[in-house]
């Protein structure tokens, strides 16, 4: 197929149909089921794909960056176990010891409620059925352990520490899950503006595990099928360039089946957050 087969119709609809995050593979599906051959199909959406920014911003059209970890064994100082390009997930072992696990899991135990899920309808927390962990969040830096870790968290991924918000630490029981959903606020919500307000977009999080269950509470991306296994003192970072589904960051923490689960979880900010 020639240049000049990609009609301007057919290049405004691939590229209206993948900025609403639409992927390439369900655009071809749709091209085939109405009628193109897959060869000039695959063209066609190479051609318009090909070399458009990833990285945009729903807003401002700008590139949004993201924190890159830098794998390099001298960079890391921890066990790289999995990594996955697209969505970005890294999964990492050995990043806390087991001694910081039960310190910090003592810290947070007295201070536990039942997880608010940040109401973005109307801007504030409520709490959700899809959530039934219990949790707490850390202000920045509010104990040396906490500022331990976070310094490691901002050296490791290259990102200033004044990007991200205090540690939330979560503990499930048996039968306790977190659905799958996403990390970052959704634009369409009125209640997002004043949350954007404090520090941007979040653009990554870092969940650590602080305990390993008995059975159960792995943490899964059902749009890639992958799921990690939670393994005191591991973590998984994964990090999302745009508040879209495109970034296939959709996550949840399946159901504990047996014994208990304790997750500290980071997430960076776009800017500093207050
Ligand atoms: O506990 C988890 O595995 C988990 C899963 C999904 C935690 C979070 N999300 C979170 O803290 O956002
Ligand atoms: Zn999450």
């Amino acid at each position: 197929m020639s240049n000049s087969q990609v009609t301007p119709d057919l290049r405004r609809w691939i590229a209206e149909q993948s900025a609403v995050g639409h992927t390439p593979e369900a655009l071809l599906g749709s091209m085939l089921a109405s009628g193109w051959s897959a060869p000039a199909a695959e063209q066609a959406l190479d051609e318009v794909l090909r070399g458009r920014p990833l990285e945009v911003d729903q807003t401002t059209g700008l590139p949004v960056p993201v924190p890159v970890p830098d794998l390099s064994a001298t960079a890391v100082g921890a066990q790289v176990i999995a990594t996955m390009l697209n969505p970005r997930i890294v999964v990492l072992g050995a990043v806390l010891s087991h001694d910081e696990c039960d310190e910090l899991v003592a810290l947070a135990r007295p201070k536990l409620a039942r997880s608010e899920t940040l109401e973005l309808t109307t801007g504030g927390n409520a709490v959700h059925e899809a959530r039934t962990s219990q949790g707490m969040f850390f202000a920045r830096e509010e104990n040396p352990l906490c500022a331990r870790i976070e310094r490691r968290i901002a050296d490791w991924f290259g990102w200033p520490i004044e990007n991200g918000e205090g540690l939330q630490v979560l503990h499930y029981g048996p039968g306790a899950e977190y659905k799958p959903h996403y990390d970052y606020f959704d634009p369409a919500q009125p209640g997002t503006a004043p949350v954007l307000r404090r520090g941007g977009q979040r653009v990554a999080s870092v969940v650590m595990y602080l305990n390993t269950p008995t059975r159960g509470g792995g943490t899964v991306f059902p749009d890639v099928q992958f799921e990690v296994a939670p393994v005191k003192g591991n973590a998984v970072f994964f990090s999302y360039d745009r508040p879209h589904p495109a970034t296939r960051s959709l996550h949840g923490g399946s159901p504990v089946i047996e014994g208990e689960k304790w997750v500290a979880t980071k997430w960076l900010r776009e800017r500093r957050f207050e």
